[in-house]
């Protein structure tokens, strides 16, 4: 499939516009993780899928759990089913989803397990994927943007290392300062997969991607400069040759005050903020950055819900008006949200023409 330009999909998908310098008002809306557990609909779609990673390898059903929060809400655009830790499952490094635990991998802590990677192995998983990515292309309204995504090698490789989730990525940490030759290779065969793997993703109708860095904050500054922003600096570059019409959105979450530096170095097209950084900073990288800004309501905020939720809709409106601005959640919604809260918080920034 060949790529339109930017400004032709910006016409018929106003979640671009921000894209091509259109601040918009209402700004356009989608949620991360809009697809889950908090969807009925999605947990009787899951619950026919086996494993969590057979849904991610079912083109068709991974398809109808993109669609459901579309069909609902109507956001400006939606985002693929899939997983970060789809890259190293495709390498071959064993991954698995233990209900209500979350993942577990067999951890990579030496020269011998990163030889067990293959990364000419990835096309067959990749394939399924890039499928799933095509049929929503046909499935969706026209007026709905597509957001293909991938982990950024940071975050994917502290799963492959500690080998599950983790409130301080200790053992990743541990091992980058350790053995950084080792590290730095697990990140280069990362940095390639994620370019395969997104610009498949493009080949087969994503407009936008998202690249997710949910662990960025824990390193230290020269750190995070070695493992955050060189890596993703060399996808961005990588896929800027291939598809230079394909914006890309950064999330490095915690990067708080190197978010301007990492959106230059990066080059990165949007800047994802999460819940912390306050209003005033997300409005002044706006205007002093290339980047689209786009976040960060508390998704606890939408658990809540009334007048607090609205209260914070209303300032985050005010703050980023006539801003290059999308709005979404400073992180994923959490399962325990009331899916009226969200098509509460829809209306209120529809509401804001
Ligand atoms: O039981 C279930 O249904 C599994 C829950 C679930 C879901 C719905 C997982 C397991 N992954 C997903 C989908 C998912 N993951 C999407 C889909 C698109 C969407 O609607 O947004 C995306 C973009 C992701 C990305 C992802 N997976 C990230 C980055 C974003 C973030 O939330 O920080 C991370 C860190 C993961 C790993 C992961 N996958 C699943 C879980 C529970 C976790 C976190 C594990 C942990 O650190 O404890």
């Amino acid at each position: 499939m060949s790529v339109q330009t930017l400004a032709a999909r910006a016409s018929l998908r106003r979640f671009l516009k921000p894209f091509v310098g259109e601040a918009v008002s209402p700004p356009p809306i989608w949620l991360m993780r809009q697809a889950g557990r908090y969807l009925p609909e999605y947990r009787a779609t899951r619950s026919q899928a086996g494993g969590f990673l057979d849904l991610c390898y079912s083109p068709k059903l991974a398809c109808e759990v993109t669609l459901q929060p579309i069909r609902r809400y109507g956001f400006d655009a939606a985002i693929l089913f899939s997983d970060i830790l789809v890259v190293p499952d495709a390498l071959g490094q064993q991954v698995s989803f233990v209900e209500g635990e979350g993942p577990r991998l067999d951890p990579i802590t030496d020269a011998a397990g990163l030889t067990k990677l293959d990364p000419a192995k990835t096309a067959g998983k990749f394939a399924i994927v890039w499928e799933t990515v095509q049929r929503l292309r046909q499935d969706l309204p026209s007026e709905t943007a597509l957001i293909g995504f991938c982990g950024a090698p940071w975050t994917v490789a502290t799963y492959m290392v500690g080998g599950r989730g983790s409130v301080d990525q200790a053992a990743t940490r541990s091992l980058a300062y350790q053995q950084p030759a080792l590290f730095g290779e697990l990140i280069n065969i990362l940095i390639d997969s994620s370019v395969t793997y997104l610009s498949g993703q493009v080949k087969s109708g994503a407009d936008v991607l998202q690249i997710f860095d949910s662990w960025a904050g824990s390193l230290p500054d020269d750190e995070f400069q070695r493992w955050v922003v060189v890596p993703t600096q060399a996808i961005v570059a990588k896929l800027r040759q291939l598809h230079p019409d394909v914006p890309i959105i950064g999330f490095p979450r915690g990067a708080d005050v190197a978010s301007a530096n990492f959106v230059e170095k990066t080059q990165v097209n949007g800047l994802s903020c999460n819940t912390s950084m306050p209003l005033a900073h997300m409005a002044r990288l706006a205007a002093e950055t290339n980047a689209v800004v786009q976040g960060n309501l508390d998704p606890l905020l939408l658990v809540a819900g009334g007048s607090a939720l609205e209260a914070r809709v209303a300032e985050t409106l005010s703050v980023m008006r006539g801003k290059r601005f999308i709005f979404n959640l400073g992180h994923g919604i959490v399962p325990q949200t009331p899916p009226e809260h969200v098509a509460r918080l829809v209306e209120l920034v529809r509401q804001a023409a």
